[in-house]
């Protein structure tokens, strides 16, 4: 029997601390995932829905982007992706009944995990201005009531958010509905995510994704992991790692905390992980201050370069000469920087940096895999773009078992943005958007995750939609985003489970439930499919077997047809097309998305019976580069790291092991000791000391901001509780969303505008007694 959701709030006063688990997955992950499924589904349904994840006739994994094999185990999921799919196909419900029952203001009341474990939202519900409850509404008022919005304000004055769990044909339509409304205001979870890693590859490679395959993963001689947690967040990377060292690979991990999983594996598939213990993953584990990733792969350039000199094998001259640009002044620039500061900034001894360089130096075939401890920092496109230079100087693009591997979020995250889920669109994509359905798209940019915030708290939009997610609990300055939500005239949530953008709203707000990846799709009495791209830019698609919560619910395709043929019918500017069509066949959104997303030729019959198909990737197909050059670029970069001012600390926020960004599964944080409860800061024991606190102290986290203008501004989250752990000194660890309230505004990425997440400067602050 599936149990009934909780009626209180975490209690924080019930954390426990115990020692940190060095080893990832095995057996006690599989437990701690049915557990988590029978809670939400019971165990038949379980069994129904877990043995159904990535088949070939299944769906996708609506938990992380990491791309299945092509001979898949019985089981192709791991302990977190069990739990993403529970929270889906959960059998508890949040109806009108519910919001008869609970106020906005006591639904406002309640932490995050409370509101995501209410269950899955089933009727369309309206919030009327100076109301406290939200109440039913049919499906065709509140399109109508939408649809009349979205018309009575200027393009510009309105906002779409997109969360990267959209599939193809969602996503391909919401850009088309947003763009002929007259905008390109689509930001999406990207901006806060792998945005670093798109501006940076882009402009050196000319290709905002990876160029790796899985089986240039397996077939790697070196891996680089850095700034990632695959234990927790790509589970069955570990999968992949484990296959790569049984064929001899190396692998390096970087971080400033030793995350089980890059230490040691179970793998749970094996019998080998059940009963001897594991593979050991990472060969080296460098334990790098936050931020100082880039004086890293500074190093190991500069030590590749310096090898060169002695021994003149270790540069790919050919590939330098016919394939990139700019490698004097790169080169230049290497031999100008000083070792002293890769040292300082890095904190590892220089015999570490010149080791890692013997391992890239040796190696034939070397791997870069990153994650958000690299994408979210000030000079986070400065610092990938660095992991690019050290890779061209040994032709480590575009052959087997070489190149870059940004591993992606959200499950569709990458597949949003092929069908054109980008503020900064470009030209050729809106010229074939005007061709397909004779309309004129926008051409001027539109408004990033930030910018969108800023907009709206100067009041400057007045509509804000968003297409999932969570936007007002993952985005950073959460009061600063919570009152400029407040002040907008509607907010629209499209989603599938109960959460905070629900109740931080707009003078009136509208909640749109919608079908899930899990969920039976049946449209004109047709069993529709979707498509997803994953991390390494192959297509398929997803089909769902559940009943969905309720007969009458609309997928997001659905909706997104509906409010297209309310908002367009009959206006000879707006796109032109068939949107009924659209809605009962998605293949006729397929067809549409052939024509103008380059790759997709034959695409119907390329997803036929469960097949996946590759997007071409001119780096890794035939080494072509689309730069500014027509070349892979080699940059040059000031080196930028972190200075933590005296008696502050640098801190990170990340997930724990039991949550799903904003969604919180469950109150433990398993491989890192922690159980029960999730206010708790991460803290080198020595700096606990000197900083005058003991353990266990319960404290205040107070951010110090430098505005441009100069200010310092002081930011607060309270009742934090210390925790001594393995991290570096002066660096400190506490988990997201909590801690959003701390990150500004302003503090984002140069170029790529990313919040800068993984480095806020803070105080710890005793509590008045
Ligand atoms: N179960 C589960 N799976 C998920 C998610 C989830 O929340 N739960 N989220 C999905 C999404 S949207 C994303 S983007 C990914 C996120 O996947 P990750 O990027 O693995 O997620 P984080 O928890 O942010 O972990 C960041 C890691 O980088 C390290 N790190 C932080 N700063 C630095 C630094 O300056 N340098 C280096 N070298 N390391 C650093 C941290 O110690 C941590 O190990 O996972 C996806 N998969
Ligand atoms: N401080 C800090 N902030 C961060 C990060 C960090 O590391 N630190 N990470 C950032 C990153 S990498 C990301 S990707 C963002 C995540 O930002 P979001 O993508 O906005 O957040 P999620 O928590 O993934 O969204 C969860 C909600 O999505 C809805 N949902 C789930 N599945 C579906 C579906 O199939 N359809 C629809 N319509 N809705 C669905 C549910 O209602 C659920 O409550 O957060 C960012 N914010
Ligand atoms: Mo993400």
């Amino acid at each position: 029997m599936a149990r009934k959701a909780p009626t209180t709030d975490i209690d924080e006063a019930k954390t426990r601390v115990s020692s940190r688990k060095k080893v990832a997955v095995g057996v006690p992950a599989v437990v701690h995932a049915l557990e988590i499924a029978y809670d939400q589904m019971g165990v038949a349904r379980s069994a129904q829905t877990l043995l159904r994840v990535n088949q070939k006739d299944g769906f996708d994994c609506p938990g992380c982007a990491w791309p299945e094999a092509d001979h898949r185990h019985i089981a192709e999921f791991c302990e977190n992706g069990a739990k993403a799919v529970a929270e889906e196909a959960t059998v508890r419900r949040v109806g009108p009944e519910f919001f008869a029952e609970h106020s906005l203001a006591d639904l406002a009341g309640h932490d995050d995990w409370w509101l995501g474990q209410q269950g899955r939202l089933t009727h369309p519900m309206i919030l009327d201005e100076g109301a406290t409850h939200y109440r039913p509404i049919s499906w065709d008022d509140a399109l109508h009531e939408i649809a009349d919005a979205l018309r009575a304000v200027q393009p510009d004055e309105a906002v779409f958010y997109t969360s990267g769990r959209t599939s193809n044909e969602a996503a391909f339509l919401y850009q088309l509905l947003v763009r002929g409304l007259g905008t390109n205001n689509l930001p999406d979870c990207s901006n806060m995510c792998h945005e670093s890693s798109g501006s940076a590859l882009t402009q050196t490679l000319g290709i905002g994704k990876g160029t790796v395959s899985l089986e240039d993963v397996w077939n790697a001689d070196l891996l680089i992991v850095a700034g990632q947690n695959p234990g927790t967040n790509h589970p069955r990377m570990l999968t992949a790692l484990e296959k790569a060292k049984s064929r001899g690979a190396t692998v390096i991990a970087v971080n400033p905390l030793p995350e089980a999983g890059l230490v040691r594996f179970e793998n749970p598939q094996t019998v080998k992980g059940v009963i001897l213990g594991g593979t050991k993953i990472a060969d080296q584990f460098l334990q790098i201050r936050l931020g100082g990733d880039q004086a890293l792969f500074q190093a190991i350039g500069k030590h590749l370069l310096e090898a060169e000199q002695t021994r003149g094998d270790v540069l790919d001259h050919e590939f330098i000469a016919a394939h990139t640009s700019g490698f004097e002044e790169y080169r230049q620039a290497m031999a100008d920087a000083p070792w002293s500061e890769f040292v300082a900034a890095t904190g590892l001894p220089l015999q570490t940096l010149r080791r890692v360089g013997e391992a890239v130096r040796t190696s034939p075939a070397t791997i870069v895999c990153w994650a958000m401890g690299l994408t979210q920092h000030k000079h986070a496109v400065a610092t990938l773009r660095d992991v690019v230079n050290v890779l061209l100087l040994q032709g480590n693009i575009g052959r087997p078992g070489a190149g870059v591997c940004p591993v992606r979020g959200h499950s569709n995250v990458q597949g949003d943005r092929t069908m054109g889920i980008y503020e900064k669109p470009s030209e050729s994509f809106l010229a074939a958007l005007d061709r397909e359905f004779a309309f004129h798209a926008p051409r001027a940019h539109g408004y990033d995750t930030v910018e969108a915030i800023k907009a709206m708290r100067d009041g400057t939009v007045r509509v804000f939609m968003a297409m999932g997610g969570n936007f007002v609990s993952a985005t950073p300055d959460t009061t600063v985003t919570e009152a400029a939500l407040r002040s907008t005239d509607l907010t629209i949530q499209v989603s599938t489970k109960l959460n905070r953008s629900h109740v931080v709203v707009g003078r009136r707000a509208i909640i749109l439930p919608t079908l899930g990846r899990t969920d039976r799709d049946v449209r004109g009495g047709v069993e529709q499919k979707v498509t997803v791209e994953d991390s390494m830019s192959a297509v398929h698609s997803s089909r769902g077997r559940l009943a969905p919560p309720t007969h009458d619910m609309l997928s997001e395709v659905a909706i997104l047809a509906r409010l297209c043929a309310l908002t367009f019918d009959g206006d000879a500017d707006a796109p032109q097309a068939d949107w009924t069509a659209l809605e009962t066949d998605y293949a006729r959104i397929r067809s549409h998305i052939e024509a103008v997303v380059p790759g997709f030729g034959g695409f119907e019959g390329k997803i036929d019976k469960g097949r996946t198909f590759v997007l071409p990737n001119g780096p890794r197909d035939d080494r072509a580069f689309a730069t500014a050059t027509g070349k892979a670029m080699f940059t040059v970069n000031p080196l930028e790291y972190p200075r933590i001012p005296r008696g502050r600390l640098l801190l990170q926020t990340l997930r724990s092991h039991d949550q799903y960004n904003t969604t919180i599964y469950g109150k433990d944080d398993r491989y890192r000791g922690i159980h029960g409860g999730r206010r708790v800061v991460l803290v080198n024991a020595h700096d606990i000391g000197a900083l005058g606190f003991a353990e266990g102290e319960v404290v205040d986290l107070v951010s110090e901001w430098q505005a441009p203008d100069g200010a310092t501004e002081e930011r607060r989250a309270e009742e934090f509780r210390i925790v001594a752990y393995d991290t570096p000194r002066g660096n400190a660890a506490a988990y997201y969303p909590e801690t959003n309230v701390l990150v500004p505004l302003e503090s984002v990425a140069d170029v790529s505008g990313t919040p800068t997440s993984k480095s806020v400067v803070v105080r710890l602050e005793r509590r008045a007694a």
